[in-house]
């Protein structure tokens, strides 16, 4: 089982979407290796006729795209835990997904973008600053700018979250799932490319994201925050 992934020049390893596969190869507990590429390398991923990672290769098949590796690795893996439990657990996880990246990640990623730019080398630097520039209309600078407004407009999105886990501990109850693992990507994003911190040291979302950091032994808390790497 081999996950490709963002590697950054710092050694960070920062996709957003790899942490959610991340997470789900070790709620499979399946063992796994990982291959760190650049974000303007497309020559290395082209194995998998795409331009995107996460790319998982498990034997001979090739998947990318984190939701559908989620997929894969429920259906082929059924000796490990679920991901999504039954029927209307997946069909759910699927609105958490489309939720996440439609509305927090893109409220989340202009308060962090200047950031991930100090973290990589200068051809992905370029790279990334062209994706941003041209997604959100404004220079790197001027989304940076506006962080303290971005940042806001994060916390706020998350107003149901905090509704949910005032009412159990994780999205999918009393135990993670998928469906956490989702929502965590974004933050451990943050963590891991941006030195200022996105959530409020007494929100019980950063109370519930310290609990995702602590699973699996401590997995994702291994890879360095950014704000102990400068
Ligand atoms: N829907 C995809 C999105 C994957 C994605 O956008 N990955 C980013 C890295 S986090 C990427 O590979 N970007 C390539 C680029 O910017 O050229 C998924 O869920 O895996």
């Amino acid at each position: 089982m081999i996950l490709y992934e963002l590697g950054a020049a710092n050694g960070a390893r920062y996709s957003s979407f790899s942490w959610r596969t991340r997470m789900a190869l070790k709620h499979k507990g399946v063992a796994f290796d990982t291959v760190p590429v650049r974000v303007s390398d497309k020559a290395a991923i082209a194995f998998s006729g795409q331009g995107r990672v996460p790319i998982l290769r498990d034997g001979d098949v090739v998947v990318s795209d984190s939701w559908k590796i989620a997929e894969h690795l429920e259906a082929a893996h059924r000796g490990g835990a679920s991901l999504f439990g039954a029927a209307a657990g997946h069909a759910l996880t699927r609105l958490v997904n489309a939720m996440v990246d439609r509305h927090l990640m893109a409220a989340l990623a202009p308060a962090c973008a200047l950031s991930v730019t100090g973290i990589v080398d200068a051809g992905d630097a370029a790279h990334l600053r062209a994706g941003f520039e041209k997604g959100f209309g404004q220079t790197l600078e001027a989304l940076h700018a506006g962080r303290a407004g971005a940042v806001k407009a994060f916390r706020r999105a998350l107003d149901p979250v905090r509704a949910v886990l005032r009412a159990q501990p994780y999205l999918a109850g009393a135990a993670p799932a998928y469906a956490d693992y989702i929502l965590m990507s974004p933050l451990q994003w943050a963590r891991i490319v941006d030195p200022e911190p996105v959530l409020e040291a007494d929100d019980a979302v950063a109370a519930w994201f310290e609990r995702m950091l602590d699973l699996f032994d401590g997995f994702a808390r291994a890879e360095p925050a950014r704000a102990a790497r400068a």
